[in-house]
């Protein structure tokens, strides 16, 4: 998808009436910091549309994000923010769900998660909540320029052991400083735009993850096949 136009169209806060979008909406949840603005501005190739900061607690309005009047990124507040009250954190709590169960419009949730540490209790009752509500889950992985390459897999699999993940649930890496991961993410909004998040694609993701944990040997097979298919088109 080529970004033509971003426009931050509507800014909700506790007491704001949420709006009924006609387009698509695609909304990134996770905790405070773990870099869910940074993703928006990687999607929207913008350095800075989206706030960002180091000091956790930045984004704390939900924020729709017009995308070429086709989509909306739906930039939620982080949660497990310290620093807020109990008070506001419920109602944040509360304008956050709210927003999840009411939109006729949101198509995919994606849970962010920082690649380094083990999910939270916060972070797998989200997991869970995106799960039993009937929502494709799928979750990113950032700051990946933060771990060594060997490091990766040993880092995704801890996410999938603490989280329990259901089957075809896809764990993307990804890193805003690099944009690795970028491209895997856009062509699951554009599938999605086309209308089908749906068995053939969570299919797959099963098939790579089974792949991912076969023995070693199996992998250099199949890479010798694949080189095999490249020589012949040659
Ligand atoms: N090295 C590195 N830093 C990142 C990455 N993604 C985000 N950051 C940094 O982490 C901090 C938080 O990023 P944000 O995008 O503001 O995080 P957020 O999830 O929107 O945070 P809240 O709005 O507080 O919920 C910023 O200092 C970012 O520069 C990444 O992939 N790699
Ligand atoms: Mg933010």
């Amino acid at each position: 998808m080529h970004v033509k136009s971003v426009n931050l169209e509507t800014v909700c806060g506790v007491t704001s009436v949420l709006p009924k979008n006609d387009k698509i909406e695609i909304a990134f949840a996770g905790k405070s910091n773990v870099g869910k603005s940074s993703l928006i501005n990687a999607l929207m190739n913008r350095k800075a549309y989206a706030r960002t900061s180091s000091q956790p607690g930045k984004t704390q309005t939900i924020n729709f994000y017009n995308i070429n009047n086709e989509l909306y990124y739906v930039d939620l507040p982080g949660y497990g923010y310290a620093k807020v009250s109990m008070a506001l954190k419920e109602k944040w709590g509360k304008l956050i769900e709210k927003y999840l169960r009411t939109s006729e419009q949101l198509r995919i949730i994606f849970l962010l998660l920082d690649i380094r540490h083990e999910p939270s209790a916060n972070d797998k009752n989200m997991y869970d909540w995106i799960v039993h509500n009937g929502y494709n889950p799928v979750i990113i992985a950032t700051k990946l320029d933060k771990i060594n390459r060997s490091q990766k897999d040993k880092q995704i699999k801890i996410i999938r052991k603490a989280l329990n993940t259901v089957d075809g649930t896809p764990i993307i890496p990804f890193s805003s400083v690099t944009k690795q991961g970028r491209d895997e993410i856009m062509e699951l909004i554009e599938f999605t735009m086309r209308g089908g998040f749906d068995e053939e694609y969570a299919q797959s993701q099963v098939e790579q993850e089974r792949e991912m944990n076969e023995p070693q040997t199996e992998s250099i097979k199949e890479e010798s096949v694949s080189h095999e298919a490249y020589r012949e088109e040659e």
